[in-house]
């Protein structure tokens, strides 16, 4: 996203000069769902990003404008509360974060906008909401650190968005680093960056255009869902804290004790863990076939455990298991539509997209979207 179509916005409808902030959408290669249980995410900034303009000026009152809905907001800094969804939770969820946090502000203008398309499971909300962040950080001196930021647009997610969403979004977003994937401990949020060097082939997403209206209820009854688990294993190892804590062992000694849906959801988690550790081992070994094959294994759980899939992320997912030009593919992010995340070969990709494209737009009647994206750093500030 060109940035100067958001400034140039900014200046004509407030006639001043703005700070700029870029801040992008996420992928992620591997571990789904498994950051709120303290597991382990692999994730990478992309560049599709959303851009914020902000400035003071001169009042308590906030006015924000959405360069993509084309729509305007104002609230008071001193008494302002979340709306029955819309944009601007993004916005007021963060600053009440700061201000609970102390941070005395004042009032601001903010234009944003971008090319990180929304319900697409790229994490648009966290970019905007890591965006604004640094965006108020600059604006007012905070002097903020990234961790802290990150934290702070997480709980506006969970207080103002009404998701109980784990770390991995606002972190990828945030913390991303040019090529390179970040191998994120969910519990300690240690992190490495792991170079994505994916010889041969190369990795595209395929939107289907779904979204679920129920996504976000869905995924907090799978946070509680795993929660349940967790309770009842703890009855037998006091020292358990999360899914990241059972093995398969101790899932199965509380098998009776929990519905069969408990069960196969934390059996999800656990095996999704492991996917993700022995997919990190085959990647460093260069052996993206092996890679491909975790997440396929990862896509089937999605599907069939943890049932956050749906049946165009299974078309998507299926069609690159019968292709000779794909080594892997999953659905990704919370799931119920969005994007599937697919390794190609560079020499097929074309071939690859015009028959994916083809087949899907068959069996759905829609234009298969299809993005090639970079990996790059995390939410920056651009002038
Ligand atoms: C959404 C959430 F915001 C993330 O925290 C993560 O749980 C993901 O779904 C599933 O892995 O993107």
């Amino acid at each position: 996203m060109n940035p100067t179509i958001i400034q140039a916005k900014f200046k004509s409808l407030f006639e001043q000069e703005p700070i700029v902030v870029k801040s992008p959408g996420r992928i992620n290669l591997i571990g789904e769902h498994t950051d709120y249980n303290e597991g382990f995410v692999l994730p990478a900034a992309i560049d599709k990003e959303i851009v914020i303009a902000v400035q003071k000026n001169g009042t308590q009152e906030c006015h924000l404008f959405s360069y993509d809905f084309e729509e305007s907001l104002s609230f008071d800094l001193e008494d302002f509360e979340r709306m029955e969804g819309g944009w601007g939770n993004y916005v007021m969820g963060v600053v009440a974060q700061l201000q609970q946090a102390g941070h005395s502000l004042e009032g601001f203008d903010l234009v944003f906008g971008g090319d990180v398309p929304v319900g697409a499971g790229l994490s648009s909300s966290a970019a905007v909401e890591n965006g604004v962040c640094l965006a108020l950080s600059e604006l007012f001196d905070l002097e903020l650190a990234r961790l802290d930021m990150l934290k702070f647009a997480q709980k506006a997610e969970h207080e103002f968005a009404g998701v109980q969403c784990g770390i991995m979004d606002q972190f990828a977003s945030m913390m991303g680093k040019e090529n390179h994937a970040i191998r994120l401990d969910c519990r300690s949020l240690e992190y490495s960056y792991f170079p994505i060097d994916l010889g041969d082939y190369q990795i595209i997403l395929c939107d289907t255009q779904v979204k679920h209206s129920l996504a976000d209820s869905a995924y907090n009854e799978r946070r509680r869902e795993c929660q349940e688990g967790v309770a009842a294993v703890q009855q037998k190892h006091s020292s358990v804290n999360s899914l990241r804590d059972v093995s398969l062992g101790m899932l199965e000694e509380v098998k009776e004790e929990v519905s069969q849906v408990v069960y196969t959801r934390c059996k999800y988690v656990i095996e999704e863990n492991e996917r993700l550790l022995k997919g990190c081992e085959l990647l460093e070994k260069g052996d993206i076939k092996g890679f491909g094959q975790q997440m396929y294994g990862s896509h089937d759980g999605l599907s069939q455990m943890y049932e956050v899939s749906c049946k165009e992320l299974d078309f998507l997912a299926d069609f690159a298991k019968t292709s000779a030009l794909a080594a892997g593919a999953r659905m990704m992010g919370g799931g119920f539509g969005g994007c599937t995340i697919n390794l190609v070969t560079k020499a097929g990709k074309e071939e690859y997209e015009k028959q994916i494209a083809e087949a899907y737009k068959q069996a759905f009647g829609t234009d298969l979207k299809i993005y090639e994206v970079a990996v790059t750093d995390g939410t920056r500030r651009v002038s």
